[in-house]
């Protein structure tokens, strides 16, 4: 049995990741988010529905102390992570460079790059030694092409494009595979509503338009991380059909629903 790490699981595509890999019994979980008490309840939903091998990870990946603490908590075959998730992440704000919030920077900067960093750094080693492990990061469209206002966000997003890559060139050869899944929009997540502070009405973004959902994005994830141990799957760029690049969005209506 394969035991599958993954952060941001209290929402969106981390959500659905978790409860596809709990529908298959080939797998234990350690489930990460800040939000406790939404880990308890999805892991009681998980639990009445199909898998009884769970842990919960209540820490802040923006803290090195903190990740630390929670991962070096781990006990038994929990410790030994075989598939790392690196899927917690954020947008927030979408502002012109010379008007941009510094805190919002920071808060991308420290999550979706340092995070990622943060998480990788304290379980890879144990893949190393055990000369087996896949880590499977979540970028972006937003780490492929940059569009106006997207600035610090497609930077951090590229950022994790180009430690896909690298971090591959470090591992391969310890026999880790390193995938990379990079969605267009992405609906059933907190996401849009994050992006804009909470406001409702900014982050109605799909009315328009079918986007993904965050169970397509899991799919991905969890075909990735089954294929056979001698294929990698090194990067997955998938949109809606609606969507054909960031900036570009048939916004005539929702076709498919
Ligand atoms: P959600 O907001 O629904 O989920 C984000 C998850 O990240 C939550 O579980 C949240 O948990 C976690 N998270 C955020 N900050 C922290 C932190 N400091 N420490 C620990 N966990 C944190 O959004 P998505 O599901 O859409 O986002 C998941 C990933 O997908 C992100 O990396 C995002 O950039 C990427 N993505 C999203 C797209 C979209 O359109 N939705 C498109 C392309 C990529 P909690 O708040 O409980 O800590
Ligand atoms: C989320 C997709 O286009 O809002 O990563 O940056 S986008």
């Amino acid at each position: 049995m394969k035991t599958v790490f993954i952060t941001g699981a209290t929402s969106g595509i981390g959500m659905a990741t978790a409860k596809l890999f709990a529908a298959n019994r080939d797998f234990r979980l350690v489930l990460c988010g800040r939000r406790h008490e939404r880990l308890v309840d999805l892991s009681k939903h998980l639990q009445l529905n199909h898998s009884e091998e769970i842990k919960l990870l209540s820490f802040d990946v923006r803290s090195y102390e903190e990740c630390k603490k929670a991962i070096e908590s781990l006990e038994g075959p929990y410790r030994d992570v075989d598939v790392l998730i690196n899927n917690a992440g954020l947008a927030k704000g979408l502002d012109f460079i010379h008007e941009g919030d510094l805190e919002d920077w920071e808060t991308m900067i420290d999550t979706n790059l340092k995070g990622l960093l943060y998480v990788t750094r304290l379980l890879s080693p144990g893949m190393v030694k055990r000369k087996s492990g896949h880590i499977i990061n979540i970028c972006s469209t937003a780490g492929k092409e940059v569009y106006p206002k997207g600035n610090v966000y497609c930077a951090s997003k590229f950022a994790v494009d180009a430690l896909t890559k690298s971090m591959r060139q470090d591992l391969y050869s310890h026999n880790i595979r390193v995938s990379q899944v990079a969605p267009g929009h992405v609906e059933e997540t907190e996401f849009a509503l994050n992006r804009f502070d909470g406001d409702a009405e900014k982050a109605k973004i799909y009315q328009d338009f079918n986007p993904l959902k965050s169970s397509d994005v899991a799919e991905a994830i969890y075909w990735i991380a089954t294929r056979p141990a001698h294929v990698n799957i090194q990067d997955i760029l998938l949109m809606g059909t609606q969507q054909a690049l960031s900036g570009l969005i048939d916004r005539t209506g929702r076709r498919f629903d």
